[in-house]
């Protein structure tokens, strides 16, 4: 089976790749841009880039809207994480954080995978931003995120490490949980 992802960002297209791949599932980027609503939450994010996209795509594909929530910021960058990371960079959230001893914070990945129908599977990652950016893995946020229990930024991982514990790898196991039990 092959599964069109639609992002423009070659990090997620890996680490999907990655985690299909040893299922013998076949994972392709396409490059698509939709529209990107400001909303409260990942899930109205990807749900409309989801139903924009099913009026344009032939056959089915899925998404993924992720974000950075800092607790000491009540959750900033959130929906926003793109354009922060896009303007200020992880060096942004360091510089915000700067003398703050509350460092937890969590990922969070909304895919939704559409087949005529809408399919939305999330996963979550806890941890804490460090105090400086470490490794030269992974892409984004990943140098200053330390996931809960590690003592390595997600940065220094590898995409398989990665996966077994991150946000996407936790919603791309709930999709391929549903897509084994659904496929016939
Ligand atoms: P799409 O085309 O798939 O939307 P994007 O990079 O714009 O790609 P998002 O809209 O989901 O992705 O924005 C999330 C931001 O958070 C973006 O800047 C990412 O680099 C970053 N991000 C998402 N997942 C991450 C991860 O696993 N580790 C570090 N940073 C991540
Ligand atoms: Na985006």
């Amino acid at each position: 089976m092959r599964l069109a992802f639609i992002t423009s960002n070659p990090g997620k297209a890996e680490e999907a790749k990655k985690y299909f791949e040893p299922l013998g599932i076949e994972v392709y980027q396409l490059h698509m841009s939709y529209p990107e609503i400001q909303a409260d939450t990942l899930e109205e994010v990807a749900e409309y880039g989801a139903r924009w996209l099913a009026e344009r795509v032939e056959g089915p594909f899925f998404l993924d809207d992720s974000g950075l929530f800092v607790e000491a910021l009540k959750g900033f960058p959130g929906v926003y994480s793109a354009y922060v990371y896009k303007t200020l960079g992880y060096w942004g959230i360091l510089k915000l954080l700067e003398g703050e001893s509350n460092r937890r914070a969590y990922f969070k990945s909304v895919i939704a995978y559409w087949d005529g129908e809408l399919h939305i599977f999330t996963g979550r990652a806890d941890g804490e931003i460090t105090t400086e950016p470490k490794g030269s893995g992974g892409f984004g946020f990943d140098p200053i995120f330390k996931p809960e229990g590690f003592d390595r930024t997600f940065a220094e991982m590898t995409t398989e490490e990665k996966n077994k514990i991150s946000h996407r790898g936790r919603a791309l196991k709930a999709f391929a949980t549903w897509l084994k039990e659904n496929l016939k």
